[in-house]
């Protein structure tokens, strides 16, 4: 069973998956082991990525997180030089709520001669970035402007056009560190839209916060921030 199909088979029967993220360029490699010792017993996955990464950091992160934690490291790259052939798999996000071609083809293009020669699954993400109350690194980095929370309609279209173009997942991002996380009523309104499973991320801080998004529908939900700060609590 290839990494997609689990996450699809996950969905199915609403087994939900917890992934948390680690950015390389705020891991400290001398506390690895404390740090996935820490992990939270639900935790599914390993995401590593960022809006902006040193060059080789990515690659040194997967290899010292591979040595200690089994569970499958995804890469959530923030752009074409955030790609390891260490990891299992790799999202292939464009950016489908913006109108950068950057974001959209641009580095997705770049990135090919490096992943051809690699192992990674590659998984097709529509990436759809939504207001969570401040400026993000995302927002920044990619130049795009987030979908405004109250724009249901805008954002559920927005995903549809995301599978019928053929991605396999939608991620729905409030940037790292947001102030809001992405509402109920938008992960219910696009989950109940879909027939592909739907990723959460961004300000998620506490255990409630994690069950609402998932009793809004939300198969995959993804906590960076909190997880770094040691303060994610219930
Ligand atoms: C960011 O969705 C992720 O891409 C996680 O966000 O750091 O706020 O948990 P946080």
């Amino acid at each position: 069973q290839s990494y997609l199909e689990e996450i699809q088979q996950a969905a199915y029967e609403n087994r939900k998956m917890l992934a948390v993220l680690i950015d390389p360029d705020k891991f400290d490699d001398t506390k690895a082991s404390q740090f996935i010792q820490k992990l939270p017993e639900n935790a599914t996955h390993i995401f590593v990525g960022g809006s902006t990464v040193e060059k080789g950091r990515t690659c040194e992160v997967v290899s010292i997180v591979k040595n200690y934690c089994g569970l499958p490291i995804i890469l959530f790259p923030g752009d074409h030089s955030q790609i390891s052939s260490h990891a299992d798999a790799l999202l292939f996000l464009s950016l489908i709520s913006g109108r950068n071609p950057e974001f959209l083809i641009e580095q997705q293009v770049r990135s090919v001669e490096k992943i051809r020669n690699t192992n990674l699954e590659i998984i097709p993400t529509g990436y759809i970035l939504i207001d969570g109350g401040k400026e993000t690194s995302v927002q920044k980095v990619s130049n795009t402007i987030p979908l405004a929370q109250n724009n249901i309609q805008q954002i559920v279209n927005t995903a549809l056009a995301g599978q019928y173009s053929g991605k396999k997942l939608i991620y729905l991002e409030a940037g790292s560190g947001a102030k809001f996380s992405i509402s109920s009523e938008i992960i219910q309104a696009v989950k109940t839209a879909l027939d592909i499973p739907v990723i959460v991320g961004g300000g998620v801080r506490s255990i409630q916060q994690l069950q609402l998004a998932y009793d809004a529908g939300a198969d995959l939900v993804v906590i960076g921030t909190a997880f770094e700060n040691d303060d994610f609590h219930s």
